[in-house]
């Protein structure tokens, strides 16, 4: 099956190259999160190879306004990129293809397919493979080398963006990710390794690392500096070595790394009943350093360049521009702030029914203005994978955004289309919305959250 996926896309890759080969102007629009924005460095390494002018812009999603926008865009050639597939069956979008060349690469769902000349729609579901095996990136990445295969130097940027929209595993890479592993690694881009996956295993002291990790929320420890020091002495792991120096994770005998792994399991297995791996593979990019070498450190900073509305940072980090690195750091720092006191807000009211509802197969969370709602997507994974929070295979959570209400619905179910359902459900309340299997996200009218609550679990019901 992924076979046919690369044959297919290696033969679609000549019509692409023609229609950007004949355009002037080349506007790009990308989703501002990690693998928008890693597809977006691959198509501009792309674009700088082949002397075209282009401009790209990033957004937090393809809505209803923005489409409108996109019909008086003066470019010849569109290129979308990590959206458009679930856009395309709207009116405005149809105007769109009209008097100009579009291109979309994308892997969420797709409502409805059709064919216009100067249109290409490239995405995994159209080409015999799944949107849960590939990103956006992904995509962009196999066109890239097929086009200039010395491109395949850049193999991280695909992985760091799969990373983004959670599709490693515990069992690694799989699908048609697997195949861009194989060629970061045979090309000797990135070396897999085993330790706990912790940020700021090479950059950070240990208890620094320890205390602001966003990916293991650990009650008391997270966000709290003493409580980190606290938690290292009493497992006996000395923060400083010999010389006075602040250990790193890296710096850990494997014996004392393993001390940690089991601390943070029992730490955990207070508040929860199944404590999730925190050890696993590692992907160090060769060549690169500090927080730009390892795929899962480069992805949680490329999210917080692009949720914190800088994603062009971001993406000069990727085209390896490292004057904004000590930037970019700064913004990290404030997009982790901002998760830990909405996690703490929620934690805080896990037995506030108002806030924490409880339903029979996913749980709600009413965030009002508690929650960014540039951060929902993020916090709702968060919340769904921290052990910390009693929720069912369901997480649902609403912010207020502006005038409407910011959705973000993520699953470990696997017998629902979550994205097809928020689709559904926003649409029949008059908003918006779409994704993948086990993710959505909405957009939808204030004071509508209960009204989608309701008809999301009579959707559920009957898709069951
Ligand atoms: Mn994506």
């Amino acid at each position: 099956m992924s076979l046919e996926f690369l044959e297919q896309l290696q033969s679609i890759a000549k019509g692409i190259d023609e229609i950007i080969s004949s355009s002037q102007r080349i506007s790009v629009f990308s989703h501002w999160d990690a693998d928008g924005i890693c597809a977006a460095a691959l198509l501009a390494k792309l674009l700088l190879e082949k002397h075209k002018v282009f401009k790209i812009h990033f957004l937090r999603q393809l809505e209803e306004d923005r489409l409108e926008k996109l019909k008086n865009e003066s470019s010849d050639l569109l290129i979308l990129l990590d959206f458009g597939s679930g856009q395309l069956h709207k009116t405005t979008f149809k105007e769109i293809l009209q008097g100009r060349k579009v291109i979309i690469i994308d892997h969420h769902q797709i409502k409805e397919q059709y064919q216009v000349q100067h249109f290409y729609h490239v995405n995994p579901y159209l080409l015999g493979a799944s949107g849960e095996e590939i990103s956006a990136a992904g995509v962009m990445y196999f066109l890239a080398k097929y086009l200039n295969p010395k491109l395949v130097k850049l193999a991280y940027l695909a992985l760091v963006g799969a990373y983004g929209d959670r599709q490693e595993r515990k069992e690694g890479f799989i699908g048609l990710n697997k195949y861009i592993l194989q060629d970061a690694e045979s090309n000797k881009v990135v070396e897999v390794k085993h330790g706990l996956r912790i940020f700021g295993r090479l950059s950070k002291p240990l208890h620094k690392a320890i205390e602001q990790c966003t990916s293991i929320f650990i009650p008391g420890v997270s966000g709290n500096e003493s409580g980190a020091v606290q938690f290292l002495s009493e497992l006996g792991i000395k923060l400083k070595d010999e010389n006075g120096n602040w250990r790193r994770l890296s710096d850990l005998s494997l014996d004392e790394e393993m001390k940690l792994v089991t601390g943070i399991i029992l730490q955990r297995l207070e508040n929860l009943s199944n404590p999730e791996d925190v050890f696993g593979n590692i992907y160090e990019i060769k060549g690169k350093e500090d927080i730009l070498s390892d795929v899962y450190e480069f992805s949680t900073l490329l999210n917080a360049c692009g949720r914190l509305g800088e994603a062009s940072i971001g993406l000069s980090l990727c085209l390896g521009d490292k004057r904004y690195l000590e930037t970019s750091k700064r913004l990290l720092q404030t997009y982790r702030k901002s998760i830990w006191s909405a996690l703490e807000f929620v934690y805080e009211n896990l037995g506030s029914s108002d806030i924490y509802v409880q339903e029979e197969r996913f749980t709600a969370i009413l965030g009002g203005d508690k929650i960014p709602y540039n951060l929902t997507s993020t916090i709702t994974s968060l919340i769904l994978n921290s052990t910390a929070f009693p929720t069912k295979e369901i997480v649902i959570v609403f912010a207020r955004m502006e005038e409407a209400v910011k959705v973000s619905v993520r699953s470990r179910a696997k017998s629902y289309n979550i994205g097809k359902l928020v689709r559904e459900v926003a649409e029949e309340l008059g908003g918006e919305g779409g994704g993948h299997l086990k993710a959505g996200g909405a957009k939808i009218e204030s004071g509508k959250e209960h009204e989608f609550i309701r008809r999301f679990k009579e959707k559920l019901e009957i898709s069951k």
